[in-house]
């Protein structure tokens, strides 16, 4: 069978395969994913990881455990939130990147959370098996497609698996799973399936909840401290508003958790928070959405100098700080910051 030729044929053939995997029971379905790999197979399952990757990686692990030879799993991406290096390293879920692994050692191999348009390093490798919850994209196939789209999390797919396989996860391997649903729903305030919600309560009771709390909780470098203090001295308050220039930092992660902390504040309908990364200013909306739209204010404010977009409630910009008008760009700080939104906020 020819493999990601881009031709019409192969991507309805993709389609079809899709298709027809989607409508079968769930025994048949693992059925017929485990009749894919033999003894002495050597896998190598690939995730671009997340915590929602991360866990369905960790399923299949143990769904192929004993089942063939041996199984890695790779990731093309620097994981850099510290939440998923806590969940890597508590759960111990053994990753390795992608570029130190040889692939002509492996002969087996299963994409999860992923498709093979969604990243360069995909494009020119053959999977035996892709398992995600994206939209289905063209221009690519595999003998074993298993895409449904209404799921919330990819992870609750592979609990289906592991369920009809008569699995019953380790705590390791439920927190994960439980972490990944959490995440990719956000805490089902987003697309989450009936399926999320039950596999969600079928965990429940296998979830080591000082793990759990331990990963969700780590989001600061002990470096990033000092950041809050700038954030505390810098901070102003107008109307409604918490406006703060945090000044040089070398991750702009940290933006998000003061901009997330300063949520906490009652009477606070917006908080923006900016920092300097590089040669870049990045800055970060916070807004309670009532009457309010963080995306769209976040583009009126910055989109004539950079990129700048996102939701109703949580937005963000990035823009060269060279192409901000040089009055604002010299000695930027938070009432630089105030004095950008005033023809915007009344
Ligand atoms: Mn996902």
């Amino acid at each position: 069978m020819s493999k990601n030729h881009s031709t019409e044929s192969d991507a309805s053939s993709n389609a079809s395969v899709s298709r027809h995997i989607r409508r079968l029971s769930n025994k048949e379905r693992l059925k017929q994913f485990l009749s894919l790999f033999k003894r002495d197979d050597s896998v190598l399952i690939v995730i671009v990881a997340d915590p929602d990757s991360m866990a369905s990686a960790f399923a299949v692990k143990r769904l192929l455990s004993r089942r063939v030879s041996d199984i890695t799993i790779v990731h093309p991406n620097i994981i850099k939130r510290l939440n998923n290096l806590a969940m890597r390293d508590i759960l111990k879920i053994p990753l390795q990147s992608l570029r130190s692994i040889k692939k002509d050692e492996y002969n087996k191999f299963v994409l999860l959370d992923s498709q093979p348009t969604h990243r360069e390093e995909f494009a020119n490798m053959h999977f035996d098996a892709v398992i995600d919850h994206h939209p289905l994209t063209e221009g690519w196939s595999a003998p074993f497609i298993d895409v449904r789209e209404e799921y919330g999390a990819n992870c609750t797919m592979l609990a289906e698996y592991l369920k009809s396989a008569r699995i019953t996860p380790s705590a390791a391997l439920a927190t994960a799973m439980f972490y990944g649903i959490k995440v990719d729903t956000h805490n089902f305030t987003q697309k989450a399936s009936p399926a999320d919600i039950l596999c969600f309560q079928h965990l429940f009771k296998r979830v080591n909840k000082y793990w759990l709390n331990k990963i969700e909780r780590s989001d600061i470098r002990k470096a990033e401290i000092k950041y809050f203090k700038a954030a505390f001295s810098n901070l102003k308050i107008r109307k409604n508003r918490i406006y703060v220039h945090i000044g040089r930092i070398t991750n702009p992660d940290i933006l998000v958790v003061v901009a997330d902390f300063l949520t906490h504040v009652h009477d606070i309908g917006w908080v923006i928070v900016s920092g300097l990364s590089g040669e870049k200013l990045i800055v970060i909306f916070r807004c309670d959405g009532y009457k309010k739209n963080a995306g769209k204010l976040a583009e009126r404010v910055f989109g004539p100098y950079g990129s700048a977009g996102g939701h109703k409630e949580s937005a963000r910009a990035e823009v060269s700080i060279k192409n901000l008008p040089a009055k604002l760009a010299f000695n930027f700080e938070t009432t630089t910051l105030m004095k950008m939104f005033m023809k915007h906020l009344d």
